[in-house]
């Protein structure tokens, strides 16, 4: 088969473009990569990230640029220039909703894991730091809410000058 594309085993970006390549009638090879497996394939991928789609040996990664390319071959598209326009208008008006929704709901999860933890430390008496820039940004909330819950904490502010060499001690990087 040479039609295969590379995604975790979840929906998110990849699952339209199952639909889309079904849609078509294209045969593929849908190969679904666990968490565990990821950090190892994510230094084969172009940009470290998925979806990956490859045909006749060539890969290529972008979620919407790949989903044009397969609803093109499904004849999922406009009869003007002027219709093809507008539904990529729609298509980017919608991906701008979909990336404005995820990253409130990335955040909100992040601040109530933070605060669920938070809460523990200060109910057995161990001590809450928490690190961030000298500015408002994402911390600031939490700030806010540990002082609006009378949660002493050690307020510890990284100049953005001092960053690189702080960043290597933090999770993730
Ligand atoms: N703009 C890219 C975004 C790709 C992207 O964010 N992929 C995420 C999964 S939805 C990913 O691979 N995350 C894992 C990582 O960055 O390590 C697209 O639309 O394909």
């Amino acid at each position: 088969m040479s039609t295969k594309l590379t995604y975790f085993d979840f929906r998110g970006l990849g699952e339209s473009l199952r639909y889309l390549l079904r849609y078509a009638g294209i045969d593929f090879e849908d190969v679904r990569i666990t968490f565990e497996e990821w950090p190892k394939v994510k230094t084969s991928m172009p940009f470290g990230q998925m979806p990956l789609y490859e045909e006749k040996g060539k890969t290529v990664t972008q979620s919407l640029a790949i989903a044009r390319y397969i609803a093109k071959k499904a004849k999922l598209v406009g009869k003007t220039d002027w219709e093809d326009l507008e539904i990529d208008a729609i298509v980017d008006t919608i991906n701008d909703i979909r990336q404005r929704i995820s990253t409130y709901l990335l955040n909100a999860i992040v601040c109530t894991l933070l605060l669920r933890r938070v809460l523990f430390c200060s109910c057995v008496n161990m001590s809450v730091k928490l690190t961030y820039f000298n500015l408002r940004g994402r911390a600031e909330v939490i700030r806010y809410l540990l002082k609006y819950g009378g949660i002493e904490f050690e307020d510890v502010r990284v100049p953005s000058e001092d960053w690189m060499k702080v960043k290597p001690s933090m999770y993730l990087f």
